[in-house]
């Protein structure tokens, strides 16, 4: 038996009725979304082997099963999730050997059923019809790496990754690496800058330096015996920490000083062991994300902290955007709700009526 990535405790929260994001949760939705579609003739046959989707591959990808690793294709009729990504890296898989080996002597085999996806971290399709690219499945943590300078982190982004987080049922948490290049006072300025995250929304910050090691210790714990997500911008510095954090040696790239972004190193999403017995993966630098179906009078229930002013704005709904006797404007106003959480805001629901 292959490697299990961990799932998500079905019984975890979210159904209570005086949950507020379990309210809004689209578990229906996303239920719906990963059925499995049975085509006749696509039956696992008794010699099929259950593994876990490592990396892409060129056009094939890289299957661990059990102890060993196989190059697989795709092709003809497979059982898969309709409507989304056909195969990811996270993906639960079914493969089929082949008789023949590949032309570098790797075991060859085809990819004949794709399990059910216990959580996805999702975003829009570029294009312009809907459509899910789904960028990595079942693991169960997001670890939003950014950095703290070179090239500074960036709220809208993280924003944008809680929402998908939720959506698809991961649990979230902040590292800010390259903590080695601030000073005391820094520090303390960062973590005043994201205290609606670690205290209001109780999402864990994490300060680290895969430079100087600091924070190394509280990541390394936070990874354990679980499955994790790093994902970021490129250049944060994403395959620096995996690299001291486990066995791997994923490329490093450099900063380009002329846009101090980060040069792509990183071009494909892999699964990393972790000795603790957890496993990471690490992924491409993001720089845009699109959430994927998100409209508009859900967006407020994914700023958590605006509910307590929402129920005394003057209209109901109230789009918190021009509305006259709007109480999350007012309390923005008064310093009471994160002036750049509600930017982040604005900024989603412009994307979703434009
Ligand atoms: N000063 C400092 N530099 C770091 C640290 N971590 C990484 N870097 C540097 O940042 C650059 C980018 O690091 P990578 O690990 O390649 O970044 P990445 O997030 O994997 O980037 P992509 O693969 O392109 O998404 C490299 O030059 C690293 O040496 C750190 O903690 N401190
Ligand atoms: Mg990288
Ligand atoms: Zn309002």
């Amino acid at each position: 038996m292959a490697r299990r990535i961990p799932n998500v405790d079905p019984e975890d929260d979210g159904e209570q009725p005086l949950d507020y994001r379990g309210r809004t949760r689209e578990r229906a939705k996303r239920l719906d979304r990963t059925k499995t579609r049975v085509k006749s003739g696509s039956t696992v046959s008794a010699q099929a082997l259950q593994g876990v989707v490592i990396s892409p591959l060129g056009p094939k990808w890289l299957v661990n099963a059990g102890a060993e690793y196989w190059v697989a294709s795709v092709s003809g009729i497979i059982d898969a999730p309709e409507g989304t990504t056909l195969v990811t890296v996270g993906d639960r898989v079914w493969i089929e050997p082949e008789a023949e080996v590949t032309e570098h002597g790797d075991k060859a085999c085809s990819i004949v059923k794709v399990d059910e996806r216990d959580t996805v971290l999702s975003r829009k399709a570029a294009g312009v019809q809907q459509r899910e690219q789904v960028l990595v499945a079942n693991v169960e943590q997001l670890g939003i790496v950014m950095a703290a300078v070179l090239p500074g982190y960036n709220k809208r982004l993280i924003d944008r990754y809680l929402i998908a987080a939720d959506k698809g049922d991961l649990r979230p948490f902040i590292v800010i690496n390259k903590c080695d290049l601030l000073t005391e006072e820094d520090r303390e300025d960062i973590l005043d800058d994201l205290r609606t995250y670690w205290d209001l929304l109780q999402i864990p910050v994490i300060m680290v330096s895969a430079r100087s090691q600091e924070g190394l210790d509280e990541l390394s714990e936070a990874l354990a015996d679980t499955s994790t997500l790093l994902t970021g911008p490129s250049g944060v510095g994403k395959s620096s920490l995996i690299n001291e954090l486990t066995d791997s040696r994923q490329r490093v790239g450099e900063i380009s000083t002329k846009y101090l972004k980060g040069k792509h190193t990183t071009t494909s999403s892999i699964v990393i062991p972790l000795s603790s017995g957890g496993m990471v993966v690490d992924s491409p630098g993001i720089r845009e994300f699109g959430i994927f179906e998100l409209g508009k009078e859900e967006l407020p229930f994914y700023f958590e902290e605006f509910a307590e002013f929402a129920s005394q704005c003057r209209f109901t709904p109230c789009s918190h955007t021009h509305e006259p006797g709007c109480a999350v404007k007012q309390a923005v106003e008064d310093g009471l709700i994160d002036e750049e959480r509600y930017v982040s805001y604005l900024n989603l629901m412009h994307d979703i009526t434009s």
